[in-house]
């Protein structure tokens, strides 16, 4: 068979596995890299720009190339149950590489803040879902607590092997695009995913695979900004649920990431975010959630304040589908038209 075998397979000679790891995976991976076809013309003509669509994993979000290596080695140390505090992926791709490795999963999210398509996803793989009345910051401390007292394995991002899963995500964009890009943009929440970028192309580089390193552009939510506004935010508020956090488990990393890549992070309004959500919906034929219209948002905002050389190669990655929202969808679209079942009806609907 010579078909894609799941980001483990394709990169282990990066990754910290050996013959003994049991490797549970969907076959995540292997996401479009796309032209964006009308960004360049909204934006900046001599940009070429790309569309890294991480939606497109099994679960619907780039945690599944995190949650890949997290479980098969929580599974090669014996570990039966795993947990997690979740703004919704983390809980999604735990609950269904748990089930694929026939373990436990412990989910803990914060009512009220999580999209339905990703509350849904972690409910029917059949992991224990615990609604905290409180923030992912608050749960993020519980399960911390909790995983290090009791035999069950931590798979939020503190955990080493999710980035090193989620670092071939860079490694993907090389070897789609033939080179790294000379800027990489990325929403940023509990910051692990910058930080396994910025990993990911170090490597590649190291090991000859890129001449170029990118610069490291992150995007915070406005009103959960904690790295842009160098503090803790106690209550972060943002449309964009996925990266409604206060204060980033890899905040150390992040920032280290957006420095020594000669980067930045900077915030986008949720006015921004549900723009570039709906643009990308109808401009580019992309459905993203509005966490990962935060690339976006920030792609638009940056091009206004000339932070980019002209003739640059940009990445975005979209982090996560946009059917995991779909409440937020509907909301920001036009209302369905109700007609009778008469066809004059609907062809005077329609104007013809
Ligand atoms: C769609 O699922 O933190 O900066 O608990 O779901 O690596 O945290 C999700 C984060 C961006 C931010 N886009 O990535 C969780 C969680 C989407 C996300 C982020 C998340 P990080």
């Amino acid at each position: 068979m010579n078909s894609w075998p799941g980001v483990i397979e394709r990169y282990r000679e990066f990754l910290p596995v050996s013959e003994a790891t049991p490797v549970v995976t969907l076959l995540e991976g292997n996401t479009p890299l796309l032209p964006a076809l009308r960004l360049p013309e909204a934006t900046d003509p001599r940009l070429a720009i790309y569309l890294k669509c991480e939606g497109f994993n099994p679960t619907g979000s780039f945690k599944d190339r995190g949650m890949t290596m997290a479980i098969s080695k929580a599974l090669e140390a014996g570990s039966r149950a795993v947990i997690c505090a979740s703004t919704g992926n983390t809980s999604a791709s735990a609950a269904a590489y748990a089930a694929r490795a026939g373990i436990k999963a412990v989910v803990m999210v914060p009512r009220g803040a999580v999209a339905i398509g990703k509350l849904s996803q972690a409910a029917i793989h059949g992991a224990t879902v615990l609604m905290v009345d409180g923030s992912f910051d608050q749960a993020l401390a519980i399960v911390m607590e909790i995983a290090e007292k009791h035999p069950v394995t931590l798979v939020n991002s503190l955990n080493p092997f999710r980035l090193e899963g989620q670092k071939t995500a860079a490694f993907e964009v090389v070897d789609q695009l033939g080179r790294a890009p000379d800027y990489h943009l990325i929403p940023v929440g509990n910051a692990g995913n910058i930080t396994a970028y910025w990993r990911g192309y170090r490597e590649y580089h190291r090991a000859g695979r890129a001449k170029e390193l990118p610069r490291m552009v992150g995007f915070q939510a406005a009103g959960a900004a904690p790295i842009f506004e160098n503090r803790v935010i106690p209550e972060p508020k943002t449309i964009a649920t996925a990266i409604r956090i206060g204060n980033p488990a890899n905040w150390g990393p992040a920032v280290e990431a957006m420095k020594d890549s000669g980067g930045w992070i900077e915030t986008v309004t949720d006015e921004e975010i549900l723009r570039a959500y709906r643009l990308l919906a109808r401009e580019e034929g992309i459905f993203m959630e509005p966490a990962s219209a935060a690339s976006v948002a920030g792609l638009i905002k940056m091009v206004k304040a000339e932070r980019f050389e002209p003739g640059s190669t940009l990445v975005l990655t979209l982090t996560g589908h946009g059917l995991k929202d779909p409440d937020t969808a509907l909301e920001s679209a036009s209302r369905p038209i109700s007609v009778p079942p008469r066809l004059d009806a609907v062809l005077a609907q329609l104007g013809l």
